[in-house]
C-alpha cells in the first residue's frame, strides 16, 4: 500500500545497522553489528542463562511472512521464558477461547459479511480498522451493503464510533461489562426457549451447564452494570433469534478489558447457542492454502501455564508471558534477573501498560538489541539497532490474515523494491544472530528448516508415500521462505501434492496470477475441522469457570466514576506511521473526547485542556467535547508520545507529537485466564489543570 512506500521512502528510516555511543548514533557495518550482537546475547546466556535474556515480538511481524515462518526456530533457540509479544495487548483471549473450543489458537471463526443479515458488533469499529481478524477491503461499503439488502446492524460500543455512524442502531455499553451483558443474552436465550444448534447439537457439549452458570445474569441484575436496560437486551435478543442469518462479532475491545476470556467465550458460545457457528452468513472458518487449518488426527495440548512468571507468577500462555507483566520482570533482581533484551518490530514504550516504566527498566539492562527500522521511544533505549528491509522490498504472502477473509483465495505479493546491496531482511537477520551464537551457519539452520518441514510433512499418512529428497528435487526453484511456502502450498488443501501434471496450487502457479488465486467462498466445515477430543466442542471449561466467580463480584461494584478507553484513526497504525508527513497532517489527534455532561460538570471546554490521573500517571490533554461519547467514559488514543529528545523521528515530533495513553494504563490488572492487559475500562479522574 501507499504507506509502506512512503515508509521506505522515509530519509529518517534507519538503512544499515547503528550503535549508540554516548547520545550518538553512529553507523556499522553488517558484520561487526552482527558479530557484536551475537557475542554479547551469547555471554549474558553463558553468564546468567537463558531466561536472562528477554524478547519483545511486536505487531507488524504478523504481516512478513518470512518473519512469521522463521520466529519459531529464533524462539525455540533463545528458549527464554520471558517472551514477552503484543498479543497479550492485543487478541489472547480469542486465542485461548478458540484453542478451547477448537483445538487451535488461530482458528478464529470470522463474520460472513456478505451474507449475514443481522450483523452484532461489539468493541470493533472495521470502518477505521479496517476489520480486525476478518479481512474486508472494503468495510464500509460490505457493512452499509447488509442494511441496503433489508438486514440490520447494531453496534455496541462505549463511542458512538464510525461504524456505530452507518449502523442502523447503536448502544452505549459500560466498558469492561460485556461479559455481564452477554450472559444475560445467554439467560434470555434459555428464558425465551431461543436456543437452537441446529445441526451443531450432534457435537457440542455442555449447554446445560450454561444454563446454570447464567442463571443469576438476569437481564435486569446487569442492566445497572452495564447501562443497557433490559427492554433493549430482551428486544436485540428477540430481533437477533428472528434473523434469517445472524452473527454476533466481537474485537478488540473485547479483549483488552477486565474480562476478555469471558467476553470472547460469550461471542462464540451465543453463535453456538442459536446454531450461527459454522453457518452461511454466520461465523465462518477459512480453509487457508497454506493447510495450517487441515485436520491433522492429532490433538493437541493446551499451551497454557507451563511456567510461570518470576515476579507475579503469572502463567504463561503460548510460551509467552504478558506485556504487563514485563516491566516487573525486567526490573526483578532476584536469581534469573534479566540481563539483556531484544525487540522485534514493536514499540512497547508506547504500546504496553504502564510503557514509562517499561522505557526505565531497559534503561537498567546491561545490552538491549533492537531489530527495528526507527529510532523511536523504544529503540532509542538499544545499544544496537539492527533495521531489516521493509515491506515492499520483500515478497509477502499474508499466511496468518488468508485465513481470515470473506472468502478463500490466495495471493502473492512480489518485491516492489529490490533491497539495497547488503540489506538484510529480518528472517535473515535472525539466522545471522543465531549462526553466531551457536556457531552454525545461516545455510545449516535453513537446512534444519526444510528437512524439519519435509519431516513433518512425510510423517502424516497423507504423504508417507514421498520422498524427502524428491520434495527438495521438486522445490529447488525456490529458496528460504519461499520453498518453504511452495511446500505448504503444494500440500495444502488446493495444491497439486507434488504430483506432476496436476493443476493444483503451487508457488509457481501463484506467482502467475498476479491478482491472487480465489479458492471459493466460506463452507461450513465442522466437525471435520475440530482438532478437540473426539471432535466436538465442549463450551464450558475449567479455566474460563474459574473466572466466572471474579464476574459476579463485578455486580456488586456500582459502573460510576470516569473511566478511560483508547480509539484509532483512519490515517494511524499504532504508533509507527506518525513519521509519515502525508499521514501525519492535520489536526492534533491526541484529544480527549469526553461527553458534554461530563465536560459541563468538570468544567472542561472544547478545546481547552483537562488533566488526567490514574494509579499509575498522569498527563494533560487537550480536550473535545463530543456527544460520541457514553457519559462516564473518555477516549484518548494509544501510540502517541513522540516527544523524547532521543528519538530519530522529526516529523512525528513536530506533526503528532502527543502523549502516551499507555503512561495512564496500569499494568497490575489484568484479563487473568489469558494474561491480556486491561487498556480499555481503565479508572481515571479527570481534572481541569491548575493554572
Ligand atoms: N492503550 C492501548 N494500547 C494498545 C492498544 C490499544 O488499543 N490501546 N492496541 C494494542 C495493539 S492491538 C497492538 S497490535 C499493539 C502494537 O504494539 P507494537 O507492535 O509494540 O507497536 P507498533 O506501534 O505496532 O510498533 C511497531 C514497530 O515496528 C517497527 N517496524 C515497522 N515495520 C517494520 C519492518 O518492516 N521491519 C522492522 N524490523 N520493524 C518494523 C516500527 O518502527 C515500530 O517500532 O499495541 C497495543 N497497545
Ligand atoms: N487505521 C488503523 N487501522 C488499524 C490499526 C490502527 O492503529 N489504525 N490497528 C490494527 C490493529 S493492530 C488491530 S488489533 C485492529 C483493531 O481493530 P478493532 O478491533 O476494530 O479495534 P478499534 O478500532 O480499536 O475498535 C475497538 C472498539 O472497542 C471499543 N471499546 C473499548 N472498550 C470497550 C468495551 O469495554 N466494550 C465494548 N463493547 N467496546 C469497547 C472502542 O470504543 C472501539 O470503538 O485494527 C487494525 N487496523
Ligand atoms: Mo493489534
Amino acid at each position: 500500500s501507499q504507506a509502506f512506500r512512503y515508509v521506505y521512502e522515509d530519509p529518517e528510516r534507519l538503512r544499515r545497522p547503528v550503535r549508540r555511543e554516548g547520545d550518538r548514533w553512529v553507523e556499522i557495518g553488517w558484520d561487526e553489528a552482527l558479530d557484536e550482537v551475537a557475542g554479547r546475547l551469547a555471554a549474558v546466556r553463558e553468564r546468567h542463562g537463558k531466561d536472562a535474556i528477554a524478547m519483545y515480538y511486536g505487531n507488524p511481524n504478523g504481516h512478513n511472512f518470512h518473519t512469521q515462518l522463521y520466529t519459531q526456530l529464533f524462539i525455540t533457540m533463545l528458549d527464554t521464558e520471558r517472551f514477552f509479544s503484543a498479543g497479550s495487548v492485543d487478541q489472547q483471549p480469542q486465542n485461548l477461547v478458540c484453542e478451547l473450543l477448537f483445538g487451535d489458537p488461530w482458528m478464529f471463526p470470522i463474520p460472513d459479511l456478505a451474507r449475514t443479515d443481522f450483523f452484532v458488533c461489539m468493541g470493533a469499529n472495521p470502518v477505521v480498522s479496517q476489520g480486525s481478524l476478518m479481512g474486508v477491503a472494503d468495510a464500509r461499503g460490505r457493512i452499509e451493503a447488509i442494511s441496503e439488502r433489508g438486514g440490520r446492524v447494531v453496534v455496541l460500543d462505549p463511542r458512538r464510533t464510525e461504524t456505530a455512524g452507518i449502523a442502523d442502531e447503536h448502544l452505549f455499553i459500560r466498558p469492561g461489562t460485556d461479559a455481564l451483558f452477554l450472559f444475560a443474552w445467554v439467560n434470555e436465550l434459555f428464558a425465551s426457549g431461543g436456543v437452537s444448534l441446529g445441526r451443531l447439537a450432534s457435537f457440542t457439549d455442555g449447554v446445560e451447564q450454561l444454563r446454570e452458570l447464567a442463571a443469576d445474569f438476569t437481564p435486569e441484575a446487569v442492566a445497572p452494570v452495564t447501562g443497557v436496560d433490559a427492554p433493549a437486551l430482551r428486544r436485540l435478543v428477540r430481533d437477533f433469534a428472528e434473523a434469517e442469518a445472524p452473527v454476533l462479532y466481537g474485537r478488540i475491545g473485547l479483549c483488552t478489558q477486565e474480562f476478555g476470556t469471558l467476553a470472547s467465550w460469550l461471542v462464540y458460545v451465543i453463535n453456538v447457542l442459536t446454531g450461527r457457528l459454522d453457518a452461511e452468513g454466520g461465523a465462518m472458518f477459512g480453509r487457508p492454502a497454506t493447510g495450517q487449518f487441515e485436520p491433522t488426527g492429532e490433538v493437541p495440548a493446551l499451551q497454557h501455564g507451563r511456567f510461570k512468571s518470576r515476579v507475579r507468577g503469572v502463567p504463561e500462555y503460548m510460551a509467552m508471558l504478558p506485556a504487563s507483566c514485563m516491566a516487573e520482570e525486567l526490573e526483578w533482581e532476584g536469581e534469573d534477573a534479566v540481563r539483556a533484551m531484544i525487540t522485534v518490530a514493536g514499540n512497547p514504550v508506547l504500546s504496553v501498560p504502564n510503557g514509562k516504566r517499561v522505557g526505565s527498566a531497559m534503561d537498567g539492562l546491561e545490552f538491549v538489541v533492537a531489530l527495528d527500522i526507527y529510532i523511536n521511544e523504544t529503540t532509542c533505549r538499544a545499544d544496537i539497532i539492527l533495521p531489516s528491509t521493509t515491506q515492499l522490498e520483500h515478497s509477502n504472502y499474508e499466511f496468518l490474515f488468508s485465513a481470515w477473509q470473506q472468502g478463500n483465495y490466495a495471493r502473492y505479493s512480489p518485491v516492489v523494491f529490490e533491497p539495497e546491496d547488503g540489506a538484510l531482511h529480518q528472517y535473515q537477520i535472525f539466522l545471522e544472530i543465531l549462526a553466531r551464537m551457536n556457531g552454525m551457519s545461516a545455510g545449516d539452520l535453513n537446512g534444519m528448516m526444510l528437512d524439519g518441514m519435509i519431516a513433518r510433512l512425510t510423517a502424516s499418512p497423507a504423504f508417507a508415500h514421498l520422498d524427502a529428497d524428491a520434495i527438495k528435487a521438486q522445490t529447488a526453484a525456490h529458496a528460504d521462505g519461499e520453498r518453504l511456502l511452495d511446500i505448504m502450498l503444494r500440500a495444502g488443501p488446493y495444491g497439486d501434492r507434488f504430483e506432476d501434471g496436476g493443476d493444483g496450487l503451487s508457488l509457481e502457479r501463484l506467482k502467475a496470477a498476479p491478482h491472487g488465486v480465489e479458492l471459493g467462498p466460506l463452507t461450513p466445515q465442522l466437525p471435520g475441522l475440530l482438532r478437540t477430543a473426539g471432535q466436538r466442542i465442549s463450551l464450558v471449561h475449567d479455566l474460563i469457570c474459574a473466572d466466572i466467580p471474579r464476574l459476579r463480584q463485578r455486580l456488586e461494584r456500582a459502573s460510576t466514576g470516569m473511566v478511560l478507553i483508547g480509539r484509532r484513526h483512519i490515517r494511524d497504525m499504532n504508533s509507527w506511521l506518525h513519521n509519515i508527513e502525508q499521514y501525519a497532517r492535520g489536526d492534533d489527534r491526541c484529544t480527549l473526547l469526553v461527553n458534554p455532561l461530563d465536560a459541563s460538570r468538570i468544567g472542561l471546554v472544547d478545546g481547552g485542556r483537562a488533566l488526567v490521573r490514574s494509579s499509575v500517571g498522569e498527563l494533560e490533554v487537550p480536550v473535545a467535547v463530543s456527544e460520541e461519547m457514553m457519559p462516564g467514559v473518555v477516549s484518548l488514543p494509544h501510540g502517541f508520545g513522540h516527544n523524547t529528545a532521543r528519538t530519530r523521528q522529526s516529523v512525528a515530533a513536530r506533526r503528532q507529537p502527543g502523549v502516551s495513553a499507555n503512561d495512564l494504563v496500569d499494568d497490575g490488572p489484568l484479563d487473568l485466564p489469558s494474561g491480556t492487559s486491561v487498556v480499555n475500562g481503565v479508572p481515571v479522574e479527570v481534572l481541569v489543570p491548575a493554572g
